[in-house]
């Protein structure tokens, strides 16, 4: 039963989804999705966990896509939509699935892709016309959902969640935030993350709220919204905190003080996917007197710390476990180190960790150690609250909220003609986190890294592409040959 949506006949008539200067109620998402379920079973009593993947922007007929796939018993893989063709494409063949929906404006790009697979290529344009079927019941314990995250192995790997961690995630998150139904939020981040997903597009769903959509991150059309009076919610990463604060800075007097007062009137504005530097946390407190909430999570558990709502939200500190979700910290002895004020591994236990990486099963028994998820990021118990120190493979990068592997990158510089070999590490940055830096090694002394960029942008989404390079006649390596990413790092700052 997923309970998310049977939840939408109690809010029938409100507004759900605000799109394209759109409003749809609750019943239109109820009558799209189960029209656009009707067509993905195509004459089957139940998709039986087929894996559907789509590629929608931000929006109504998001929404209606990701319902229906879940109400025919499918599984979501949301694809991004800033992703070239290879990137799409691996998600597609991982998944192995059987189904692609999308927008017009992709079906070119993925025509020839899902004919050479033979799989159904359906236009979402086509798909919300009213039909309906018999929907099949749709058991808490099934498949729901794949997201595709970085690791510290080359290829990303396709996370698994199930309805019931979904549930899990989300009802955490309303109930510690105090979702209510007179909720507006702005979803700015994509969907095809967790952030999105679940903590801004899922929670208002659940709570009978709107979520609104603007279809990418834009300074300007951000700040109209949060100082317009309607929003009483706004989460975001801290590169577009970062953003926000240099569009104000550059604003008149009178302007910013339009702006102050204006977001003033949210209850919430929280922060997470990445460290909130102090100092952004600081800024944003002065324009508009919000101390912003930060949190700590990840797409295999969805959100597991948190700072309170009600009460002290520490900068620098993620919180305390949610509500149902078990923390652990463990140093390299297998030591549990939370007491004793000493930095270990977060490890996390509950109903919000995911159910496997697809098809990965040795993968997925490595993340565990005796029935705790390892996160790799380690922490501190400090003073009561959690407090994230980093993390322990320097291959994951953090660039704008998005995780990033050092090896990916540094697989596909090794196919360019002109790259001998190469490392590939995060380098911080006040406004993006950590940006992307490539040492390369090559014969051509003069290589121009605009090309190389250019290269790569029909391979990467454009977070991946390195912004720094550097030539080095060799890679810093210890004694065994390994390069030390550490020694790299200092050479670019
Ligand atoms: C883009 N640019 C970058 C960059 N990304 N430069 C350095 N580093 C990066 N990572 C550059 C572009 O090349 C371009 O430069 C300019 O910035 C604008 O590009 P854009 O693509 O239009 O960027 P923008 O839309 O402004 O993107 C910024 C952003 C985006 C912060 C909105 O990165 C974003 O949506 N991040 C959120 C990711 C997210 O949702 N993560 C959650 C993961 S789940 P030029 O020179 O061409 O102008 C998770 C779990 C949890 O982490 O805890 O939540
Ligand atoms: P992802 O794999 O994209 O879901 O990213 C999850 C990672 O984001 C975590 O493992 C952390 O490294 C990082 N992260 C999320 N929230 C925070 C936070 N508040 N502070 C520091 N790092 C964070």
């Amino acid at each position: 039963m997923i309970e998310l949506i049977n939840r939408a006949t109690n809010f029938a008539n409100r507004t759900a989804i605000v799109s394209n200067q759109t409003a749809f109620t609750y019943q239109q998402l109820l009558n799209a999705s189960a029209a656009i379920a009707h067509h993905l079973l195509n004459g089957a009593k139940d998709l039986a966990e087929t894996r559907v993947v789509f590629l929608v922007p931000p929006s109504f007929e998001y929404v209606a896509t990701q319902w229906a796939i879940w109400r025919a018993g499918g599984i979501t893989v949301p694809l991004c939509t800033l992703h070239p063709l290879p990137a799409l494409q691996y998600v597609i063949e991982d998944t192995d699935a059987a189904i692609l929906v999308v927008s017009p404006e992709y079906k070119d790009l993925l025509a020839l892709l899902a004919k050479e697979r033979k799989m159904r290529l359906l236009l979402i344009t086509d798909l919300m016309d009213g039909s309906t079927s018999d929907l099949p019941a749709v058991a808490l314990d099934r498949r729901a959902m794949i997201l595709y995250t970085s690791g510290t192995t080359n290829l990303p790997k396709g996370v698994v969640t199930t309805h019931q961690n979904i549930q899990f995630q989300i009802e955490t998150l309303v109930n510690a935030w105090e979702w209510e139904q007179a909720d507006h939020i702005l979803n700015i981040l994509p969907l095809h993350h967790v952030h999105g997903i679940i903590n801004v597009l899922s929670c208002a769903l659940w709570s009978g709220a709107c979520c609104e959509f603007l279809p990418k991150f834009d300074a300007t059309k951000v700040w109209q919204k949060l100082s317009g009076g309607q929003l009483t919610l706004f989460m975001a990463v801290p590169t577009i905190y970062f953003k926000l604060i240099a569009f104000w800075e550059a604003a008149s007097s009178e302007e910013k003080e339009r702006l102050s007062q204006g977001v003033k009137a949210l209850r919430l504005m929280v922060s997470g996917s990445a460290a909130l530097p102090v100092p952004v946390l600081e800024q944003w407190k002065a324009i508009s007197t919000h101390t912003l909430l930060e949190r700590y999570g990840m797409t295999e558990i969805g959100m597991a710390l948190s700072n309170a709502y009600r009460t002290e939200r520490r900068p620098g500190h993620v919180g305390l476990p949610l509500p149902g979700v078990q923390i652990r910290l463990v140093d390299t002895d297998g030591k549990d180190v939370k007491e004793t004020g000493e930095p270990g591994e977060i490890q996390i236990k509950g109903p919000n960790v995911f159910k496997e990486y697809w098809r990965k099963p040795k993968a997925t028994e490595e993340a565990y150690i005796d029935g705790w998820f390892k996160s790799g990021d380690v922490a501190i118990f400090n003073n009561g609250m959690f407090k994230i120190l980093g993390r322990d493979s320097v291959d994951i990068i953090k660039s704008g909220g998005y995780k990033i592997s050092a090896l990916e990158i540094e697989d596909v510089l090794r196919r360019h003609p002109k790259i001998k070999e190469c490392a590939v590490v995060g380098i911080p940055d006040k406004e993006w986190g950590e940006v992307v830096a490539a040492s390369l090694i090559s014969d051509d002394k003069n290589l121009d890294f605009d090309a190389i960029k250019q290269w790569l942008k029909e391979l990467l989404p454009t977070y991946k592409i390195p912004r720094k390079f550097i030539i080095q006649a060799e890679l810093p390596r210890n004694t065994l040959g390994k390069v030390t990413k550490k020694v790299l790092k200092a050479e670019f700052e």
